[in-house]
């Protein structure tokens, strides 16, 4: 068995408010300037869904080469998230593609950002469901390679000398990741998944229930037994058959259910349910 990666000494955690009803997840839409109807299945949803909070897990986009690319698709994508981060809280957490997101998108979109792992809980006092939210990537222990890279460009050095050249030589850099990203779907590599003995060790250090995060595109519910379960996120792809288009939501009203109130819906569903 590997270790599971260490978790920091204090896991932040947001408290949803009261009057929250409706919360959604989303993450691995690998947005991107090519893929125009995935770009537009999200800016619909971003417009009508109708959650009180909205947490975005990573890999919204393909590619951020850094909050200073103000080029036309950067621009739609910061006035979509500006857009529904007025209607209500929008958090966002960084996934392996998008990590160079900073301040400066989050100061101007308005949105929270969110460490990985932070905890959120939600319900009532006494009996509120502690979810651990994560992108998922550092628990898929045995892509030996992978993590390496991550160890490298979670540095702040590495990230700082990136950000350091010029826009366009970070913008031959994005091309290449989108290529090889390509090739490595054409190739049907198995990707790994993430470390069940892992996933149960941070969830019984933070106290939480519920693991939920994206990145392996594998979504579904994993009951990890001892009363502790794992939520995976669909990745986004309305181009796919059938499309690839979903929400993962959590409802008070079903609060006491035995999915603690959490459903996988189609995209077309999360925005007439409440
Ligand atoms: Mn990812």
């Amino acid at each position: 068995m590997s270790t599971p990666p260490p978790l920091p000494q204090t896991v932040p955690c947001v408290q949803a408010q009261q009057h929250w009803q409706c919360v959604d997840f989303i993450s691995d839409l690998h947005l991107d300037a090519h893929e125009p109807t995935t770009f537009d299945a999200w800016v619909q949803y971003m417009a009508s869904t109708t959650a009180d909070a909205l947490f975005i897990l990573g890999d919204l986009f393909e590619v951020w080469v850094g909050d200073d690319n103000q080029d036309p698709f950067a621009r739609q994508c910061i006035a979509t998230l500006k857009a529904t981060a007025q209607r209500m809280p929008v958090y966002f957490m960084c996934g392996n593609r998008d990590f160079l997101v900073g301040h400066e998108l989050l100061n101007t979109t308005g949105m929270h950002g969110l460490s990985d792992p932070s905890l959120l809980e939600l319900g009532s006092a006494g009996d509120a469901t502690r979810i651990l939210l994560s992108h998922g990537d550092a628990l898929c222990l045995d892509d030996h390679n992978y993590q390496a890279f991550r160890a490298q460009v979670r540095q702040p050095q590495w990230q700082a000398d990136f950000l350091a050249q010029a826009l366009t030589e970070r913008q031959a850099y994005a091309r290449s990741v989108r290529d090889q990203s390509e090739a490595l779907k054409r190739s049907h590599t198995d990707y790994a998944d993430v470390d069940h003995p892992a996933a149960i060790a941070w969830l019984q250090r933070t106290h939480a229930q519920v693991l939920l995060h994206g990145h392996t595109h594998k979504p579904a519910m994993h009951d990890l037994g001892h009363g502790l379960s794992r939520w995976v996120l669909s990745d986004w792809h309305a181009d796919s058959q059938p499309p690839r288009l979903e929400v993962t939501r959590w409802l008070r009203q079903n609060a006491q259910s035995p999915t603690r109130g959490l459903c996988r819906l189609p995209l077309s569903a999360a925005s007439r349910l409440s």
